[in-house]
């Protein structure tokens, strides 16, 4: 597998991103570094996946959807409705590849599915998505706390805590919203993940419960 030059992806990033997104881009790239030494991934991955996930953070609308559609990359009805929130993913992941010569799927999988996840995320995918949640610059969220506690200790618990409560708060914003307004925020994808973690919880749960009633 190619190393990835760290030092130059940073300089690149910094070049790329706002200070603030810069600043958060370096948080999750430490913390995914971190989630992978306790949870025995590649660290160099995770700081890679962390330092690029926002890579297409910065760009227009019209530029993240020029890429998308001059690449022959998928846009949904979803995704054209909220291109900031959910385009960005897809067209980082690409740009990983193209602009700046990311190889290993695994790191580009990372990228394309940290904002809504994936039903069977890998090891490393988790880590991103959970390190983006938890950077020590993030303020807002419900529950950071523990789950930032939870992380550590618990990889797939705390995926399911995050998952849970951006659902919720996902939920909540379109009640909010007025009746003008008839788009749905929620991406099917962020819905299919939580579903997927959902079951998976409940079977572990289960078969945990039978072991110890042996
Ligand atoms: O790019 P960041 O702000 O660092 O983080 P992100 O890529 O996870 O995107 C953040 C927002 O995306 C967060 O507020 C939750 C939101 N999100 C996750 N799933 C969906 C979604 N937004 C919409 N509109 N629909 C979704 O399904
Ligand atoms: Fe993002
Ligand atoms: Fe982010």
């Amino acid at each position: 597998m190619k190393k990835t030059d760290l030092k130059k992806l940073r300089k690149e990033m910094e070049k790329e991103l706002t200070a603030k997104r810069y600043e958060h881009t370096l948080c999750v790239a430490y913390t995914a570094a971190a989630l992978a030494m306790v949870h025995g991934a590649d660290t160099d991955s995770a700081m890679t996946a962390g330092m690029l996930h926002d890579c297409a953070k910065c760009l227009s609308v019209k530029k993240l959807i020029s890429i998308c559609k001059k690449n022959n990359l998928p846009i949904s009805e979803v995704e054209m409705q909220n291109p900031a929130a959910l385009l960005h993913a897809k067209a980082g992941s690409f740009l990983a590849q193209d602009k700046y010569g990311i190889e290993d799927p695994d790191i580009l999988n990372a990228i394309r599915y940290h904002t809504t996840g994936r039903p069977d995320m890998s090891r490393l995918e988790k880590i991103l998505y959970i390190a983006d949640y938890i950077e020590p610059g993030r303020k807002q969220a419900a529950n950071l706390g523990l789950i930032r506690r939870l992380a550590f200790q618990d990889l797939d618990g705390a995926l399911f805590k995050i998952l849970e409560d951006t659902l919720s708060y996902l939920q909540s914003m379109t009640g909010h919203m007025d009746a003008a307004a008839q788009t749905d925020p929620l991406d099917p994808m962020t819905k299919e993940t939580y579903e997927y973690y959902k079951k998976s919880r409940a079977r572990a749960l289960h078969s945990e419960n039978a072991a110890h009633s042996l």
